[in-house]
């Protein structure tokens, strides 16, 4: 533990039975059911002493984020539960507003038809809750459990001891700025450049024939790995010839599975990769990520285990008047060491490893 030295990397307490929340994206019903059907009080606590533990993106797209994060900061306060941070509240972080996060960059008015009704954060009590969430740390840890938003990926870890400041958006702005040096420096700048200027906002319209942007393509990539902050939060990526649309903008570029390269003997637990409960119905690029079944354990040594089954996607359920109770977006907690899956209609089922 001692070579992982970073103010970003905590220790959570050992032996003690823990209940690991995937990513929550504002879904504060979905949050209140799960967190009752594991037994917990509506501060979080447990009469039996079990601890939350939440694997980041906590907020963005779903009907409440404020009272998500609220919650979670007062939880988190009282000793009840853990969390690492997401891509979506390093966004916030760093003043950088994306799809789904107009509850509190409200520049972001195209949000307001596509995910309202929902909750804003208070104007005057923003600033506090950037300084709540600048203290959560990028990775949790004990000797049985790795806890990381996407990636447990050992070089950029490394990298973390590189550059050290207390503060995550200037630990960030000097890998973004090495990132931006070492771009400039290769063949694809120009042309990265020159399909910007080109697309405009065409990037992030769904309806416009898109194809192949080299340059944007290899920006992405080389962007993906360079920043250890943006790696462990948003994980890797590797090229795709076939440009989709998700999350708001035009993709060259797939989530790389870096678990099957990870041969370690400690388990990792993460969120960010939209898991499907269901089988069917999947789409082509997700389908490509997981061919293992939702229960499944991930990588040769099946030591990685994703908890996130897209409820970050139910607000489009509501905009096709979908009940939560026939909902296939789910919230999902692995109770750890029990290895049992939770999900928010109360279900439970025992998680598996091929052997
Ligand atoms: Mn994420």
């Amino acid at each position: 533990m001692d070579s992982y030295q970073s103010p970003f990397i905590r220790l959570l307490p050992a032996s003690v039975p823990l209940d690991i929340i995937g990513d929550v994206h504002g879904e504060w019903l979905p949050l209140q059911q799960l967190i009752h059907f594991l037994g917990y009080d509506e501060y979080g606590h447990h009469p039996r002493g079990r601890k939350l533990v939440f694997v980041g993106d906590l907020c963005d797209r779903g009907t409440d984020s404020p009272a998500v994060l609220d919650w979670t900061i007062d939880a988190v306060a009282s000793g009840n539960a853990y969390t690492v941070i997401g891509n979506h509240e390093l966004n916030l972080l760093i003043n950088d507003p994306k799809d789904g996060s107009g509850w509190f960059f409200t520049d972001r008015t195209q949000d307001e038809e596509r995910y309202a009704p929902w909750q804003h954060y208070a104007q005057y009590k923003r600033q506090q809750l950037k300084e709540k969430i600048a203290q959560w740390p990028l990775i949790l840890q004990r000797d049985d459990l790795r806890i990381v938003h996407a990636a447990w990926l050992p070089d950029s870890i490394k990298k973390l001891r590189e550059y050290q400041s207390s503060s995550l958006a200037e630990v960030n702005n000097y890998w973004e700025a090495r990132f931006h040096d070492d771009f400039r420096q290769t063949a694809w700048y120009e042309v990265y450049r020159a399909e910007i200027e080109q697309l405009g906002s065409q990037l992030e319209n769904e309806n416009c024939a898109m194809t192949f942007q080299p340059g944007i393509a290899h920006y992405d990539l080389l962007r993906s790995s360079h920043n250890p902050v943006r790696a462990l939060t948003s994980g890797i990526q590797a090229l795709t010839t076939t440009p989709f649309y998700i999350n708001g903008r035009w993709r060259f570029t797939i989530r790389k599975p870096w678990w099957q390269q990870y041969s370690e003997p400690i388990a990792v637990i993460i969120g960010h990769y939209w898991r499907s409960w269901y089988r069917d119905g999947v789409a082509e690029h997700r389908r490509e990520l997981f061919r293992e079944a939702p229960t499944q354990w991930l990588g040769e040594h099946q030591q990685v285990f994703c908890i996130d089954y897209s409820i970050g996607a139910r607000w489009r359920e509501r905009q096709q008047s979908i009940q939560p109770a026939q909902s296939r977006m789910h919230l999902a907690a692995l109770r750890w060491p029990e290895k049992v899956i939770v999900l928010d209609n109360g279900k439970n089922y025992l998680s598996e490893k091929k052997h």
